[in-house]
């Protein structure tokens, strides 16, 4: 399938998706978008000064949620909306309604204390520990997991490293869980299959690049070598009510099409780093 306005991912693309978990769409919103975002979002880090380094006195801040108009324009774009339909299915996922959070990281010596691998859960986000938020094999709550960069990242400006591959590991371990699914301290304490042999990517691009990426792929944040602030988002896309990752049956878009494969007698052994 020919990459276009209307099917912004090429065949390739998709593939990559299926068997990484991550694909990365360029100019996925217009970077004048993410200029605006950013002056909102300096504004809410009083004593941060954008001109004075000596200010960036941590760190990491993290931003809560935007509804304001470039967050929300950057967010429903034709481009990703269309890049939606391709990945989870058309009618399958609601429109993001606010944009973050944002973990804003400066070029610091300091450790931020939040750079471990792990995965963003799902559901249960109503416990007031994060450890105990849940994921199941179905995704259910998250059918993507979404990088946007609203800064130009370089691989010295604390890009997200992503192993690739690490969502299918993750959807083995998920599925003899159930529906129920697994807390991320139970992912946690079975190591985020790290032992799985996988390669790494660094989520780089110039601002308005966004990371299209399967809701079990282990990630992690990073060190800030660099000289300018990071500004990253990760927004919630909602299912649509009463969808998630089709096990079998019914249409498999690339979303249920990573998981099948995954599942499949001998798929844990021919596994490629
Ligand atoms: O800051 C980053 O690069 C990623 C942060 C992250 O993965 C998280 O907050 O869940």
């Amino acid at each position: 399938m020919p990459a276009s306005p209307a099917f912004p991912l090429d065949a390739q693309q998709i593939e990559r998706f299926v068997t990484d978990g991550a694909v990365r769409l360029d100019q996925a919103f217009p970077a004048e978008l993410a200029a605006q975002a950013r002056d909102i979002l300096w504004r809410d880090m009083p004593g941060l000064d954008p001109q004075r380094p000596e200010t960036w006195t941590r760190p990491v801040v993290r931003l809560g949620h935007y509804t304001q108009a470039p967050f929300v324009q950057a967010a429903n774009t034709p481009a990703l909306r269309a890049a939606f339909d391709q990945l989870i299915g058309p009618g399958r996922w609601r429109p993001c309604g606010a944009m973050g959070s944002f973990p804003v990281r400066f070029p610091s010596g300091e450790d931020a204390g939040d750079t471990g691998w792990h995965i963003d859960p799902g559901f249960h986000h109503g416990e007031a520990d994060f450890m105990q938020w849940r994921s199941n094999v179905h995704c259910a709550g998250r059918p993507l997991l979404l990088l946007f960069l609203f800064s130009d990242v370089g691989e010295d400006d604390a890009p997200t490293r992503l192993r690739l591959g690490s969502h299918r590991d993750i959807a083995r371990r998920l599925a003899p869980a159930g529906e129920a699914g697994l807390t991320l301290a139970e992912l946690a304490a079975q190591g985020f299959a790290l032992d799985e042999p996988r390669t790494e990517a660094l989520a780089t691009g110039p601002a308005g690049t966004v990371y299209l990426c399967h809701p079990l792929l282990v990630h992690r944040a990073q060190a800030h070598h660099g000289r300018t602030p990071r500004f990253l988002a990760q927004p919630t896309l909602p299912f649509a009510p009463g969808e998630r990752v089709r096990l079998s049956g019914g249409a498999a878009f690339p979303l249920d099409r990573a998981v099948r494969d995954a599942l499949r007698p001998g798929a844990a052994q021919n596994a490629q780093p």
